[in-house]
């Protein structure tokens, strides 16, 4: 078999005026758009409705190749389009091959006939959004009002044409490979591998999928598969091809984990078919990782758990969720998703939940993810959104789920596919319903049709019909109790961050809060100064959820002095976010064992907006992101405190004797058993220790130890708070402090924060206690081993991980004023 790249010399057409530009493939006509000239950025100030009008025109990309007289003599000859996005016809030499209407699926035609020594392909693409519109009209299916009307009828990812964190920008293209495909004997279309690990050994069913052409039977062919081990032994294996599954025992596995309990130790597995010569036909390559991997949900005395077990071990899911990282298809690569992933890694996290209204992520993201021990939750591409299952309908989503789930399942950290996000819980309640025939095609599409593919091309890889749900069939999807939840009181609902408090969830798959961006990533879409205000028309249109800025603000004043200047407005706004996300995670934490999972919403943005993301458009790490690696951290103390907020009334209506008190707890998410000492303290706004107590601490694996309680009723809550941490063998390894009022009414002193940099060191000093300690650059593009952290008249020494200590600035809660 042959593969000859077909993604040089395209040309892209803009049908609707004629101006050809060169074309990058794979990638996108926003960015040849953006990248010739044609289309200014479309993330600036409201360019989005300029690039938005661009899409009700159509796009030609055109390419001649030559083909030899060696491709033309093989007896198939393929043309296979990794990706196109969305509504396309594909003509060969004036012949057309075949219309394309989904962009989550892999498009194949036969080109044997049509195929010439010299040849032009063309590819035509009708507008996205004049084809929603159309369909709209004949078929009013609802979802999601933060997207255009019609969304639902085309297979291209939901958000492109808007969500309440994206905008509308439809971009199109050929985002993923071409090949022209060659061979007269046989092809491997695709390879399954199944594992059974027992009595300490690994054996795996190697299953190949061929296409045969030269004799039906496959007489004289055999199958190699080529195992190497981490250790970069290789050992081989042949059978002839009608004796399948190959079974291939191995010894001695090394086991494959997740990030945070043992090593992503991966095998590379090559399956070659040769022919009677011993030719190699074809070959097939992955990498595999040997482990068990399912979602528990076993039923206990609160209801039915949920829980990732690896090997055997129930671990705790500390991740986020993730969406498209660019409006601009064009712009995403290995390097930009590497980034992000290893941010994701830097934060402790050891799972990500890939989204439903997105895309299925290039084979990149999931070898990443499989290197760097994310366990991933893949959505199928359904979010927010009604369906109506037509037989077209049907067919195609039948095609896109066994293209993804034949190109996803073999790798070491697929977790669990997922039938879509939030429709269970909607169709329940008949949100977005219009007729009770879209209430049967639910049950069809989710509880019938995909898992029944599943069972055929992927047996080993778990599903769960919907996020959240409690196991399907409308059986309250968002209980407490069974299964995930998604939980928006606190951000949607108005309410105050204590009120995670009050559940004890089994895995939480969304929970989020907003914050906006850096300073500087806001200049990159404004350009003067009235601009910066966050009730400006400019700064509206990159909020879309309502009108949400003012959310934030309700937020900010139940917490901080109202905070002078758009600089502080940020800090303070990514500390709410911080702080709220904190809340529920440690609390989550301390119920371990009940609760099984923290995954965020958000990880990512695809352009630069206010957000749930505790990374933004450019990479910049909000505060969130700090906060994430210390609560995500491995052995992480927090402290439960009780507190005027505990109460719950205006400051009018306070009890003259309010309770304080705090009541520790130590989380140990590592695999072996810890000893921490945990020391902690009372003290004044200076920072003068008032009272000490040391307690040790036995943490056992996998577990969370609480300390017993102290009332603290004497503490003065305006003027004196509790400071925290645990040590391991002298080191401290998590710390924090807590305070009894409100930020807003506690009475900090100025701190007077200054630094030393020595090398790449950077020494933060405080004269007194100071909260959320930021150091900033001049480009605010540091990473920096902690950052949003507290000083108790003290001093912490940070390491600079990227980016350049010049012009640093250091603020702390007492600036926000
Ligand atoms: C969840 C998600 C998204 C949305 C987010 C924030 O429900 O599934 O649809 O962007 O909340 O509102």
């Amino acid at each position: 078999m042959r593969k000859i790249e077909l993604n040089a010399g395209w040309t892209l057409n803009c049908v609707h005026d004629g101006t050809k530009v060169p074309a990058v493939v794979p990638g996108s006509v926003y960015t040849d758009l953006l990248r010739e000239g044609i289309m200014p950025d479309p993330f600036f100030k409201d360019n989005e409705d300029a690039a938005l009008a661009l899409m009700d025109y159509d796009y030609e990309y055109v390419c001649s190749f030559p083909c030899d007289d060696d491709i033309l003599s093989e007896r198939n000859v393929l043309l296979r389009f990794e990706g196109l996005d969305t509504i396309a016809d594909v003509y060969l030499n004036g012949v057309r091959l075949f219309s394309a209407n989904n962009m989550h699926r892999i498009w194949e035609a036969d080109i044997k006939a049509a195929l010439r020594s010299e040849n032009e392909l063309r590819v035509y693409f009708h507008s996205p959004v004049r084809f929603i519109e159309e369909a709209y009209k004949n078929a009013p299916t609802k979802g999601s009002e933060d997207a255009m009307p019609g969304f639902v009828h085309i297979r291209k990812a939901h958000c492109m044409f808007g969500w309440d964190w994206g905008a509308h920008l439809p971009d199109a293209g050929i985002f993923r490979p071409v090949y022209m495909i060659a061979y007269s004997k046989a092809r491997l279309e695709s390879v399954q591998v199944l594992q059974h690990h027992e009595g300490g050994k690994v054996t795996l069913n190697v299953m190949p999928k061929l296409s045969l052409s030269d004799d039906p039977d496959g007489d004289g062919l055999t199958v190699e598969t080529v195992i190497t081990d981490p250790e970069g032994r290789s050992t081989s294996y042949n059978s002839p091809v009608g004796d399948m599954p190959q079974n291939i025992v191995i010894d001695d596995p090394r086991l494959w984990w997740p990030n945070g309990y043992g090593k992503q130790d991966l095998y590379d597995i090559k399956v070659s078919v040769r022919d009677s010569a011993s030719e190699i036909c074809d070959s097939w390559s992955a990498r595999i990782g040997l482990r068990t991997l399912t979602m528990s949900t076993q039923k206990d005395e609160w209801g039915s758990e949920f829980a990732a077990t690896v090997n055997g071990v129930k671990i705790f899911s500390m991740g986020a969720d993730y969406i498209p990282e660019d409006h601009l298809l064009g712009r995403v690569s290995r390097d930009t998703t590497e980034r992000l992933l290893k941010k994701a890694v830097f934060a402790n996290f050891n799972c990500i939940r890939v989204w439903g209204g997105g895309y299925y992520p290039d084979d990149r993201f999931y070898d990443l993810c499989d290197e760097l021990g994310l366990l991933v939750w893949q959505d199928f591409m359904f979010a927010c959104g009604m369906y109506d299952l037509t037989w077209e309908f049907e067919e195609n989503i039948k095609a896109e789920f066994i293209d993804n789930i034949t190109r996803i399942r073999h790798h070491a950290s697929l977790a669990l596919m997922c039938g879509n996000n939030e429709m269970e819980m909607f169709t329940k309640y008949r949100n977005w319903v219009s007729k009770e025939s879209e209430v049967k095609d639910y049950l069809v599409m989710y509880e019938y049709i995909i898992p029944k593919i599943m069972k055929e091309y992927a047996p080993q890889v778990f599903y769960w019909p919907a996020s959240p749900s409690s196991g399907g069939s409308f059986d309250e999807p968002n209980d407490e109790n069974r299964g995930d939840v998604h939980y928006w009181d606190v951000w949607h609902g108005d309410k105050p961050f204590t009120e995670y408090r009050k559940f004890m969830f089994r895995y939480v798959s969304e929970f989020g809060f907003q914050s906006f961006p850096s300073e500087k990533t806001v200049d990159t879409f404004t350009d003067d100064e009235n601009d910066k205000n966050i009730f400006s028309y400019v700064m509206e249109r990159h909020q879309r959820n309502g009108s949400a800025n003012g959310k934030i603000m309700n937020y900010m004043q139940q917490t901080y002095l109202y905070p002078q200047g758009f600089s502080n407005i940020i800090y303070a706004s990514q500390l709410l976010q911080a702080d709220a996300i904190r809340y529920g995670v440690e609390h989550f934490r301390r119920n371990r064992g009940r609760c099984m999972g923290a995954v965020i919403w958000q990880l990512n943005d695809c352009w630069p907006v206010a957000s749930w993301s505790s990374v933004d458009y450019c990479g910049r790490l909000k505060a969130l992101h700090y906060y994430a690696r210390r609560f995500f951290a491995p052995v992480m103390v927090s402290c439960e405190e009780e507190s005027e907020l505990s109460v719950e009334v205006p400051l009018n209506q306070l009890p003259r004797d309010i309770k304080q008190s705090v009541k520790f707890c130590v989380a140990n998410e590592s695999m072996e058993n810890v000893d921490v000492k945990l020391l902690w303290e009372i003290r004044n706004a200076s920072g003068d220790v008032l009272e000490n107590h040391e307690e040790n601490v036995h943490v056992p694996a996998l577990s969370s130890v609480w300390t017993g309680k102290y009332e603290l009723s004497r503490l003065d809550r305006f003027n004196e708070y509790v400071s925290y941490k645990i040590e391991r063998d002298g080191e401290i390894i998590s710390a924090g402090t807590v305070i009894f009022t409100r930020p807003k009414y506690f009475r900090f002193r100025d701190p007077k924060l200054r630094c030393r940099i020595c090398g790449n060191r950077i020494t933060v000093s405080a004269n007194t206690y100071a909260k959320s300690v930021e150091i900033l650059n001049e480009n605010e593009d540091l990473v920096l081993s902690d950052n949003y952290f507290d000083l108790n008249a003290d001093e912490k020494t940070v390491e600079i991980l990227e980016g350049n200590a010049d012009c640093i600035r250091l603020r702390s809660v007492y600036d926000i004023r």
